[in-house]
């Protein structure tokens, strides 16, 4: 697929997805929402891919909904959620290697879940996050009531979504919304530092752990306990298991292929 709404930049095994409508401030658009889940499934085939950067061009991280591009008339909002953002988030969500969000500037209604989907986020010191659902009469979607209670606790969760105000970057990163605040200018290295270090890592682990860590936030302590052994034995498997080991043993640092 040819992609016009976004950018797809593969380095040294890091991937850099860069949201690219900045007119508009990466609003999404039917085309942009097309193109990402086929970023995102290609970044799951594809095994030069060892960890996503998820970030916006210009000013903004993503205002969310192209809201120019509701059509007159009958819409079912149920099916443009389920048929377009649905499928975005759940990929993102369940990409088996790290997915960090780099969010260069306001992140706003679906364009915050989409930061929130992601493992990590890194944000610039001017960015935002703001829950613009209810200004518009809508319902937080996108994942919003799922990632914000578990990130934040559902009193803030409350407040962010009710009173519908930009939470600036340094109370993002005071609430655990955000990993890391640096300086604008610093966003990309920041970014690039933690997604080489990711990349360079044990990818089939990483993306185990990430199973798990999901999976287990709904289960019970014997049934956390029986999953981890299972993926213990797949991760026991691997290559970049025996190399870990052989490199502790020779004192020296591993060399991870991701296999
Ligand atoms: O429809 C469904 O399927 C339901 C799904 C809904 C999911 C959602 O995401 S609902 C929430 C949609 N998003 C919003 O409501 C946010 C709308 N944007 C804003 O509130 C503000 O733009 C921001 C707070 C994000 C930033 O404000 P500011 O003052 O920095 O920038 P601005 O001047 O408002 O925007 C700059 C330009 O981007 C402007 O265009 P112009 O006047 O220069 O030609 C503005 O219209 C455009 N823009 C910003 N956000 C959107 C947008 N155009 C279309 N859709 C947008 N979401």
């Amino acid at each position: 697929m040819e992609y016009q709404t976004i950018r797809w930049e593969l380095s040294e095994g890091v991937l850099t997805v860069t949201l690219n409508r900045p007119e508009v401030l990466n609003a999404v658009n039917d085309r942009m929402a097309e193109e990402l889940l086929d970023a995102l499934r290609r970044a799951g085939r594809e095994p030069e891919v060892r960890s996503v950067i998820l970030t916006g061009a210009g000013r903004a991280f993503c205002s969310g909904q192209d809201l120019r591009e509701r059509a007159a008339g009958e819409f079912s909002y149920a099916q443009h959620i389920r048929s377009r953002y649905a499928p975005v988030i759940l990929q993102l969500h369940g990409l088996e290697k790290p997915v960090l969000a780099a969010v260069n500037g306001v992140a706003a209604g679906a364009g915050a879940s989409l930061a929130l989907a992601c493992d990590l986020r890194v944000a610039a010191e001017e960015a935002s996050f703001l829950q613009a659902f209810t200004r518009i009469g809508l319902v937080p979607d996108s994942g919003a009531t799922y990632f914000l209670p578990r990130l934040v606790g559902l009193g803030k969760a409350f407040e962010m979504c009710y009173l519908a105000e930009p939470i600036p970057a340094p109370e993002a990163l005071r609430l655990g919304l955000v990993n890391w605040v640096v300086p604008a200018a610093e966003l990309m290295d920041k970014a690039r530092e933690v997604a080489r270090r990711l990349a360079s890592g044990p990818t089939r682990a990483y993306g185990l752990t990430k199973r798990a860590l999901l999976r287990n936030l709904r289960s019970d302590l014997p049934a956390a306990l029986d999953y981890e052994a299972m993926l213990q034995d797949a991760a026991g498997r691997t290559g970049d298991h025996r190399e870990g080991v052989q490199a502790f043993l020779e004192k020296r640092p591993p060399r991870y292929t991701g296999r």
